[in-house]
């Protein structure tokens, strides 16, 4: 078992005590936080799993949630920026009726670290907050919109609309992301772009504000 594997090990196992431990020796050892991130998020791909095939529920998937933001502590100051160069602002959260966030928050550490100023409006965000925040924002660069429901899809298809309706005044660009997302999806609900993953987010959003 290399330190990579302790990690993946210890967030499916639900080892919320060991966790940040196991994440700073396999960083001891040489492991980039990208790589201690990836055996985070296979660790959930087994929780996921489990949940799927009716092995383990809620209380489960949440004290592992609980688990990977434990290591997360420990590598999200390394994946942060110096916050030298600023970008402008991007205003993110997940959609209404969707209560994940882990994926939100990794995306909005990277698209933070690329140089955006992030205003986070956490999780179940209803598309009224989103563009009351825009509207005492006029200067956002993006709005950045996560789901990872398929059922929660219509929720971020109705907050686009929403978005999309007084676009025209502003000069943001609207992104998308989370599980069950595609591009096509993004397309069909008029997003200006799609990331499959945060280190994409981060790419996609510079390059939608032409940065
Ligand atoms: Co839930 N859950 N969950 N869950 N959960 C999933 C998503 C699920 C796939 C599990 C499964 O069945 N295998 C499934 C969804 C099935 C589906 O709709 N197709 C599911 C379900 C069904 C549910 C409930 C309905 C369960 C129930 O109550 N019966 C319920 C819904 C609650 C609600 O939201 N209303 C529920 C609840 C929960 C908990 C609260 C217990 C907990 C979340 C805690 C939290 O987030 N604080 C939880 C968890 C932990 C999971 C799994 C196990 C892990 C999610 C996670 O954090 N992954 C998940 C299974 C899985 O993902 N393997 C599952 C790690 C994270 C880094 O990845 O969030 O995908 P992810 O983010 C990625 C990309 O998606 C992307 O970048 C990130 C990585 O770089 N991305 C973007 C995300 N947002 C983006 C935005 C972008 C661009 C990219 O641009 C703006």
């Amino acid at each position: 078992m290399t330190k990579l594997d302790d990690v993946k090990a210890n967030v499916e196992n639900y080892k919320t005590k060991l966790i940040a431990g196991s994440c700073q020796e396999a960083l001891d050892e040489g492991a980039k936080p990208t790589e201690v991130l990836e055996a985070m998020i296979a660790g959930m791909g087994v929780v996921g799993d489990k949940f799927s095939k009716g092995e383990i529920f809620v209380p489960e998937m949440l004290i592992a949630a609980k688990t990977m933001n434990k290591g997360m502590e420990v590598i999200q100051p390394l994946l942060a920026g110096d916050g030298a160069q600023s970008l402008g602002k991007c205003i993110i959260g997940t959609v209404k009726g969707d209560l994940h966030d882990i994926g939100k928050n990794l995306v909005c550490t990277m698209i933070g670290a690329a140089g955006f100023d992030m205003i986070d409006l956490g999780v179940d965000v209803p598309k009224e907050k989103f563009v009351e925040t825009i509207e005492a924002n006029p200067d956002v660069k993006v709005v950045a919109l996560s789901a990872l429901l398929t059922s929660t899809m219509d929720s971020m298809k109705e907050t686009a609309a929403f978005i999309n309706e007084i676009k025209g005044k502003y000069s943001f660009k609207l992104l998308c992301g989370g599980a069950p997302i595609t591009q096509a999806f993004a397309d069909e609900i008029g997003a200006d772009g799609y990331a499959i993953d945060a280190g994409a987010a981060a790419i996609k959003a510079k390059e939608l504000i032409g940065a």
